[in-house]
């Protein structure tokens, strides 16, 4: 029986336990990355660990998430975070380089290697046939640690293309036709592997963007067959040598097939306020738009700009549109700085701004009130731009600069013109003056910069035998790790920061979480389906255990919250029978007993003190997240061996 290319990469790196969907299994971890936001919390459990050498090929800290420096907090973050990754041999990537899933394409990524990321959008990764997995922040130090990753062996599902994309359609309109298909929870303990002869049509910036947005599918990672265009791509990076050719065997069985015709797909946009609320730009009409954003690390690549700028080229963009542009690289815009093509933005009326992530995590540029919002982002989720009634559209970057000009949504091939051939392969300057090295450095001759900003991360205690509580939360379907713990412009200076983060949690769906929580000491939650989908931030489940949150019981939990959950002692349960969660109201009391027994087994009784009724859960927690609950986390567990 053939194999996926995803298995054989697995299998490459399989350290312990086999390789069969559903079971558990440890890999080796060649290559790291974090992120600022994400990166605080790493480094301080870096040190936690004390930890002399790290274990990996590369690991890489980037600041990209936070760049505004609104106060000293942020630029706390930035030396904490630079110090550290000096003392442990992790290369910095200053503020202004870039994003960091662009800047590993560019500089750092191998095909057929492993990288875990301490952000939900490193299978971006896959783009260049890389096994990239978004994890939470702790399990990024671990495998700076100790060089390896636990996970539960995902199914893969096949994505066959056939055909070549027309013009005005682009990759952007690949993964939303996908998410229209599949929706933000059909990917979860999946792996998404793109075969067919279509994939030769799509170049690597192309696959980047729907292995990047494959995070909205739930999907453990995506990935794409490193072949010639992987091989041009890294040649024009000055990277040859890296390339590997990868492939998926001619008889690969894949667990489910997606067939998807490049040829028949048309301009489509995600419609507020989910990724996969999918439909045709034609039958969305002709809606009056307030903004426009480009860029994010799904849609801020060379070719993707260069298509902007042939379409602003000698025009203006709309009197009542803001076009804010933020490259995806330093590269990029040096080399749109070189070849004209800013100019040919710049004088169209657009704004341009930092590289970085900047408004797609709501870091400035949040639109007016009411405002239409075109993005070409990956999450459109409820308030994440910083305007809570702000309507935001996820378009492909054609779509976005051609209704910049009109004023309104526009379907590209109504726009009037022929877009350019662009090279995607064109040569980079090497340029390393944004990255600082650590040759040279050791923990004995470099000291933590620990800014006043900077607050230990709570830790859990042991698992009692009875965990008990009041349900301080009732939750729907999809709560996105944002409505937990929403960052923007407010909050995202104090990531390293868990107490004054604690008193936002779930702002936007209930103010008096936090204080419900206080005149309860802590309590449980109660949620829907697919409960924690979006970022890999670990601060919606340390804030949750800083305010005292026992376990969570849901319809079902999306994959890095729930690892965030167990790596926090944070017990993750599901109810056996889907029907109880209308049983449950506000301010019940649940208890479970002899908790230490009965996380051992399939099935666990959660007791209802207030209705006298029980309910079956299930736990499904392998042997390690079972010894992380009972030790109260996973630093406690690693503190214990
Ligand atoms: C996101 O896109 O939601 C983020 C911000 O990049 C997060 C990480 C974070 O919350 O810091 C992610 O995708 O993991
Ligand atoms: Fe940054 Fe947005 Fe990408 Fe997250 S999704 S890494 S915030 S650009």
């Amino acid at each position: 029986m053939g194999k996926t290319l995803a298995y054989k990469i697995l299998e490459n790196h399989l350290v312990e336990g086999e390789l069969k969907a559903g079971s558990e299994i440890t890999i080796k971890i060649d290559q790291t990355l974090t992120q600022d936001s994400t990166g605080t919390m790493v480094y301080l459990q870096l040190e936690a660990m004390e930890v002399d050498e790290i274990k990996t090929e590369l690991s890489v800290a980037y600041i990209d998430h936070n760049t505004l420096q609104t106060g000293f907090e942020n630029a706390d973050d930035h030396a904490f975070i630079k110090s550290v990754a000096k003392r442990h041999g992790v290369h910095f990537s200053k503020p202004g380089n870039g994003i960091c899933h662009q800047l590993q394409l560019e500089n750092f990524g191998i095909p057929g290697k492993t990288l875990l990321g301490s952000d939900s959008h490193t299978p971006t990764g896959g783009g260049i046939g890389m096994i990239a997995i978004g994890a939470g922040g702790l399990d990024v130090a671990v495998a700076m640690a100790k060089g390896t990753y636990s996970l539960t062996v995902p199914k893969v599902i096949g994505v066959k293309l056939t055909g070549k994309l027309r013009p005005w359609v682009s990759a952007k309109d690949v993964i939303l036709y996908v998410l229209q298909q599949l929706t933000v929870k059909g990917g979860v303990s999946k792996i998404v592997e793109y075969t067919g002869e279509g994939v030769k049509n799509l170049t690597v910036p192309d696959r980047a963007t729907i292995t990047n947005m494959g995070a909205e599918l739930g999907a453990t990672t995506s990935v794409f067959p490193s072949d010639e265009n992987t091989r041009k791509f890294l040649a024009s990076q000055g990277r040859e040598k890296d390339f590997v050719p990868m492939e998926a065997d001619a008889d690969a069985v894949y667990d489910e097939i997606l067939e998807v015709k490049l040829d028949e797909l048309v301009p489509f946009a995600a419609k507020p306020h989910s990724p996969d609320n999918v439909d045709s730009i034609e039958n969305i009409g002709k809606i009056k738009i307030d903004q426009v954003a480009i860029g994010s690390c799904t849609n801020s690549s060379y070719t993707d700009l260069m298509k902007v700028a042939a379409i602003l080229k000698g025009r203006r963009v709309h009197e009542d549109v803001s076009l804010v542009i933020s490259p995806g690289s330093s590269k990029i815009l040096a080399k749109l700085a070189q070849n004209g093509a800013l100019t040919d933005i710049i004088n169209s009326g657009a704004r341009i701004i930092e590289n970085a992530c900047g408004p797609c995590i709501g870091m400035g540029q949040s639109p007016r009130s009411g405002a239409v919002s075109l993005r070409t982002f990956n999450r459109n989720f409820k308030g994440r731009s910083g305007t809570k009634d702000a309507e935001v559209y996820l378009v492909s970057p054609e779509t976005a600069a051609a209704s910049a000009v009109n004023g309104y949504l526009t379907d590209g091939r109504t726009f009037g013109m022929d877009l350019p051939e662009i090279n995607p392969y064109e040569d980079f300057e090497y340029n390393d003056n944004f990255f600082v090295h650590p040759e040279g450095a050791t923990k004995a001759n470099t000291k933590v910069e620990m800014g006043p900003n900077i607050k230990p991360f709570p830790r859990n205690v042991k698992l009692g035998d009875k965990v008990e509580g009041k349900v301080v939360l009732k939750a729907g379907n999809n709560i996105t790790t944002d409505d937990i713990m929403p960052s923007d412009s407010r909050l995202l200076p104090f990531r390293s920061n868990i107490p004054h983060l604690s008193n936002y949690c779930f702002e936007l769906i209930d103010k008096e979480f936090p204080q419900r929580c206080h005149d309860n000491n802590g309590g449980i939650i109660v949620g829907g389906e697919n409960y924690g989908q979006g970022s890999s931030r670990e601060h919606a489940a340390l804030a949750p255990l800083y305010l005292g949150i026992k376990f969570v019981l849901a319809k079902s939990f999306a994959r890095i919250h729930r690892s965030n959950l167990i790596n926090s002692g944070i017990i993750p349960l599901v109810f056996e029978n889907a029907g109880d969660y209308d049983k449950i109201d506000l301010l019940d009391e649940l208890v479970i007993e002899n908790a230490n027994a009965q996380v051992e087994k399939d099935v666990i009784i959660v007791k209802n003190l207030t209705k006298s009724e029980e309910y079956k859960t299930i736990p499904n927690l392998q042997e390690l997240e079972t010894a992380m609950i009972k030790a109260g986390g996973k630093i406690n567990m690693i503190k214990g061996q």
